[in-house]
């Protein structure tokens, strides 16, 4: 396995392989199969191109070829940070066949992401959008290489000004040696609980057996249309199914530029999607949405929600209101899901997170001393499996806190188990506000708080909000006069920061309460807003 990242033991790899999970193929050969079937069959829609299987199989290959001519190898690191474009899926399929590796950055992320993402990871290339939704990405492409030395090209989808046109890179196709199974194939995004993003290295085997097995439990076949609202470089669309399932299912994806229900409820009625996958706030602008619609929505027959709690009332409303089944999933880039199932009750279904994917998912729900609690009670949930990471890339400290000594991820996610199997979120332990769908790492928002001259200590902590879930408010001591609000989103805007980290609020207090161990009691200054906004 390439270096940084830890291997699956040897003993769970063999198991895994003897079950028939890891069945040895790769990512870039699943095209291939399906071209040689279903070669005439739309596999892939955007908003001004239309691809049939053979066709995408033909781009990667001819790009694939493209990027070994511009010294691209086996085992480059590349970022793409690209829009829901058809390109995205033709750059990833391409580097997968050359063995390069994509590192996948979210449209929203901006210099302090992306410098340390490249940097973090040596990467060669990036891989950016002329512009999108107003902002120019060439511009921060030339902030980042100026600072970072491994990157040799930046490859643009549009006009690429002084960098590479991806539309010149195609070039003949040429035999390549094909990547090993087991090795990565590309990286994911953590939802972060550190001061920097972390990266998850994900292999062919692994993230070809999570497509499959989600596909399964979706029941995809070819007549399925997925319908890619959500960053496709976010782990929820690309492959839970999503994309990737959909090809594994030899189905056809479309491509949404935005969540927007002018935009995706047009598309539901053009292009008819069986299935979508959204977050619980996109789900409330549907819904207020639907109400208003002239569109026919009438294709569509399974709604996933997650990457957030969906309360229970906003559960119920879904099915009355699509007309389509609604499958509730609990996930991680990590690796573990959770999916409701169709021969769930309807109570089932809008109470729990779902049941794990696979039968060599091994979970463990514990308390502060990793002690199993009994089935029904709220403990952090431990897991460890088939399609599940064994270490953050180059980050041997990080890893010793965040795995167990016999391999458990620790999830950082207070759930109890019921009776019947499922899981049901209850909180968290980790330092994590879920915005929306997005992850905002209170330490990384914490650490930029405090560069500012006027701010001495920072503490960020979730406000509850009805439509995103839970919204971020910093509390904070000043060192001299107290900074606004606009000054400080200013200022971290100015340091590169994605603007959803930012802080919505700001509270300036003369001190903080302490834990007995003399530590920020979060809790409490949680709690704070909690009773805030309940007596509201
Ligand atoms: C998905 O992935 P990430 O990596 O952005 O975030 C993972 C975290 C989980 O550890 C948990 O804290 C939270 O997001 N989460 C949920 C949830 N689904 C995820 N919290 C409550 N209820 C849910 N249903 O978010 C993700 C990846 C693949 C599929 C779906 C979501």
């Amino acid at each position: 396995m390439l270096d940084g990242c830890v291997p699956c033991p040897a003993e769970d790899a063999a198991r895994y392989r003897a079950a028939g999970y890891w069945r040895g193929e790769l990512l870039g050969d699943l095209l291939r199969r399906r071209a040689a079937t279903l070669g005439g069959k739309e596999a892939l829609i955007g908003e001004t191109t239309r691809l049939t299987y053979a066709e995408l199989d033909r781009r990667a290959d001819r790009l694939a070829a493209g990027l070994r001519g511009l010294g691209i190898a086996p085992r480059d690191r590349v970022v793409v940070q690209l829009p829901n474009i058809p390109e995205f899926v033709v750059v990833c399929f391409a580097l997968f066949r050359l063995g390069a590796l994509p590192v996948f950055a979210l449209p929203a992320h901006r210099g302090n992401e992306i410098k340390h993402l490249c940097s973090h990871s040596d990467a060669v290339a990036y891989f950016i959008a002329d512009t999108h939704n107003g902002f120019d990405y060439r511009a921060l492409a030339r902030d980042v290489r100026a600072s970072v030395h491994s990157l040799r090209h930046v490859i643009v989808a549009g006009a690429a000004e002084e960098f590479t046109a991806l539309s010149g890179l195609d070039a003949d196709p040429v035999t390549l040696p094909g990547p090993d199974p087991a090795d990565v194939a590309f990286f994911l995004l953590s939802g972060g609980t550190t001061a920097l993003p972390k990266l998850i290295p994900r292999t062919h085997d692994d993230y070809l057996y999570q497509a499959r097995v989600s596909a399964q439990a979706c029941e995809l076949d070819t007549g399925s249309r997925y319908l890619t609202v959500l960053p496709v470089e976010f782990n929820f669309p690309w492959g839970c199914p999503g994309i990737i399932g959909t090809f594994v299912a030899g189905g056809t994806v479309i491509m949404a530029s935005s969540p927007s229900p002018d935009e995706c409820f047009a598309l539901l009625e053009r292009e008819r999607p069986t299935f979508t996958s959204i977050v619980p706030s996109i789900a409330h602008l549907w819904l207020e949405a639907v109400e208003w619609t002239a569109h026919d929505l009438s294709s569509l027959e399974l709604l996933q929600i997650g990457s957030a709690k969906l309360h229970t009332s906003v559960a119920a409303r879904i099915e009355p209101a699509f007309g389509c089944r609604l499958q509730q999933v609990f996930g991680m880039a990590e690796g573990l899901l959770c999916m409701t199932r169709r021969d769930d009750s309807p109570e089932t279904v809008l109470t729990v997170q779902g049941s794990p994917l696979s039968p060599a998912d091994e979970l463990r729900v514990v308390d502060s001393a990793d002690r199993e609690v009994p089935t029904g009670e709220v403990g952090e949930l431990l897991t460890k499996g088939p399609y599940t990471l064994r270490g953050y890339y180059r980050a041997p400290e990080h890893n010793a806190i965040a795995f167990t000594e016999d391999g458990f991820y620790r999830t950082g996610d207070l759930v109890r188990r019921t009776e019947d199997g499922n899981i049901v979120v209850e909180g968290r332990s980790k330092d994590v506000i879920i915005r929306g769908g997005d992850k905002v790492s209170a330490p990384e928002v914490e650490a930029h708080l405090m560069a500012h001259p006027g701010i001495r200590q920072a503490s960020v902590v979730a406000t509850p909000d009805e439509v995103l879930g839970e919204r971020t408010h910093a509390y904070l001591i000043a060192a001299n006069t107290a900074p606004t609000l606009a000054e400080i989103t200013r200022f971290l805007l100015a340091r590169g920061l994605a603007e959803f980290k930012l802080p919505d609020r700001i509270e300036v207090v003369d001190s903080f309460p302490l834990t007995g161990l003399g530590k920020i009691d979060k809790k409490a200054l949680a709690a704070r807003l909690t009773a805030k906004a309940g007596s509201h």
